[in-house]
């Protein structure tokens, strides 16, 4: 038995996420979380909503509320969806929490203390009418290059050209429509990281293996994370320019205090921390909120070397966009702050799920949103397509027509068929208790042999995380059954010998409760429902295929569940698609 901690990204406040957003992180951290709690390891897994930054201020200007009342609200929101989808965090957190303000200020001092924080005068644009520093996004303007009318200080949204604010003809204030506008001097502190690529390498290298082997002059290495996570973390520190010091404050009402430590930081009066710098550091607060909230005990033993965290194993969940913050920037903080923090052992990055041909798109409403998902199906669907679709080793596509065919032949014809004939089957000849018949024999002694390979192949790839993989072992258990029902076939025996269809019987009602057992991690709401039906409660690991085969007795009482996966219907495809073809109101 062994601790794990398990993170999910944190998602922006702004607005109910979209299912790429869902398989990228949450739901395989969810995955992993359940598949180890069911191996009896000791799990922390922790989320949050991300709350700070410009998007979140933006959302609530026009929602047209206070933004720490859009936050609240939203963070209720969120929990709520990701109750739907039966995310099972032992703590779902809020980055703007009492507990994330004072470790992220206390991280600030430390790495002052360590020399690592630079303080840098830049000049900025000001807006006199509302008495403030306004950031990129707050500034609109003509384009220069294409003269659309609306463009933003960072981006023109009409021909996407990078942009900075001074760039902008007749700019004024989003806030307040003003243009009275002038660049002021303001400072602001920078994170050294360049003065910690050393360490960082080291520590990104120490994941990696050098197999000897050269090809066009470069070394090949073999990682130890996905290589979708070290290719981009060493990219972003050796490419180019190479790591870059990072801006950690910004002008903003809404976030953390710039502060050092409990003291207050001359000149940096009216400023918050950077959106980035303390998101990731919730990770931790969010282990005291854990605690705070009376769920647990003891955060320190999750995340202090000194007070026992080097026993635990940490694996992160993200979107491949997240990674050079979680391999460089978030490591940089912990490193740089020279206390025993814990580090991640194992990152594990997604590649980006596109929706029908194109992109899922937040800002355009693009694609299907999580809330939308829930309404239209329970979230066994989605967990069981998603996953068994995600986007690891390339970007995967989201289409109804795909969506209805794994649904309807791994669902309903393979798991769903067999839990249902056999049920009704036992029901008529037996009654619903589980028949006794004889001991089991050599068809079902193969059986158990060919379960046990792959169970262990199974359990192998989601130990590795795997997540497409592991899909793939489950459907062919789920086949394997299904396979032994249909050359077994009971119905048939029955009519010469009832005792063997008894134990054929017995065996197959055995085997519902073993693919409830194994199923849960992926699809939890009808594992439960299965094992409801079986009447046990007995959720323990087949460690043991031919014992866990014995769990449910002669006589032991269940009833015919109801449906447990339905079909999709052309007509419900149909329906969905054009619904969600265009952009979400
Ligand atoms: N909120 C971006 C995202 O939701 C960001 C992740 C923070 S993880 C510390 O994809
Ligand atoms: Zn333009």
């Amino acid at each position: 038995m062994a601790r794990h901690l398990i993170t999910s990204a944190i998602p922006y406040i702004n607005g109910i996420k979209h299912l790429g957003n869902l398989v990228g992180s949450q739901l395989p951290a969810d995955l992993y979380a359940r598949y180890l709690r069911a191996r009896s390891h000791e799990v922390l897994f922790l989320c949050a909503t991300d709350e700070h930054g410009t998007p979140a201020e933006l959302a609530a200007a026009k929602a047209g509320k206070p933004v720490a009342e859009y936050c609240a609200e939203m963070h209720d929101v969120q929990a709520g969806i990701a109750r739907g989808f039966a995310l099972s965090f032992d703590h779902f957190g809020r980055s703007s929490s009492p507990q994330n303000h004072r470790l992220t200020q206390h991280f600030a001092h430390r790495l002052k203390e360590a020399g690592l924080i630079r303080e840098v005068t830049e000049h900025q644009m000001y807006s006199v009418a509302d008495g403030r520093f306004l950031p990129d996004r707050y500034i609109e303007g003509t384009c220069p290059n294409c003269g659309f009318e609306s463009a933003r200080g960072d981006q023109c949204d009409n021909c996407t050209k990078q942009l900075d604010p001074t760039d902008l003809i007749n700019p004024r204030s989003v806030i307040s429509g003003s243009t009275e506008l002038e660049l002021r001097e303001t400072k602001h502190l920078y994170l050294r990281q360049s003065a910690m690529r050393g360490q960082l390498e080291q520590w990104i290298l120490s994941k990696t293996e050098p197999t000897g082997e050269i090809r066009n002059g470069v070394e090949m290495i073999r990682t130890t994370w996905p290589i979708l996570t070290t290719s981009i973390a060493l990219k972003w520190l050796r490419d180019g320019e190479g790591l870059q010091d990072r801006g950690i404050t910004r002008d903003l009402d809404w976030g953390i205090p710039v502060k050092d430590g409990d003291a207050d930081w001359p000149g940096m009066e009216g400023k918050v921390f950077y959106v980035w710098f303390d998101a990731p550091i919730e990770y931790i607060a969010c282990a005291q909120e854990w605690v705070d909230a009376g769920k647990g005990t003891d955060w320190e033993r999750w995340w202090r070397t000194d007070k026992g965290a080097d026993d635990v194993r940490y694996t992160q969940f993200m979107g491949k966009d997240n990674v050079p913050f979680h391999t460089l920037s978030f490591p940089a903080t912990i490193l740089g702050s020279g206390e025993p923090w814990k580090l991640v052992d194992y990152i594990k990055s997604f590649n980006y799920l596109n929706y029908d041909g194109g992109q899922f798109s937040t800002s355009r409403g693009r694609g299907v949103f999580m809330d939308q998902a829930l309404a239209i199906l329970p979230s066994d669907y989605w967990r069981w397509w998603l996953l068994s679709h995600a986007p690891e080793t390339s970007d995967a596509e989201f289409t109804w027509e795909n969506f209805q065919a794994s649904v309807n032949k791994d669902l309903a014809d393979v798991l769903g068929n067999f839990v249902s004939r056999i049920t009704k089957f036992c029901r008529s000849k037996f009654g619903e208790v589980v028949p006794e018949g004889g001991a089991y024999g050599d068809q079902e002694q193969a059986l158990i042999a060919d379960l046990t390979a792959r169970v262990a192949a199974y359990q192998a790839q989601m130990d590795a995380i795997e997540v497409r993989k592991a899909a793939a072992e489950l459907r062919a258990i789920w086949v394997a059954g299904n396979e032994y029902l249909q050359s077994a076939a009971p119905w048939t025996t029955f009519k010469t010998d009832p005792a063997v269809a008894a134990m054929q019987v017995r065996l197959g009602l055995n085997l519902i409760r073993f693919y409830a057992v194994l199923s849960a991690a992926f699809i939890p709401d009808a594992s439960a429902g299965l094992m409801a039906a079986m009447q046990t409660d007995d959720w323990s690991w087949p460690d043991d295929v031919a014992g866990a085969l014995q769990a449910l007795p002669p006589g032991h009482a269940f009833n015919v569940p109801e449906v447990t996966f339905r079909k999709i219907t052309d007509e419900e495809r149909a329906d969905w698609q054009t619904r969600f073809a265009g952009i979400r109101a």
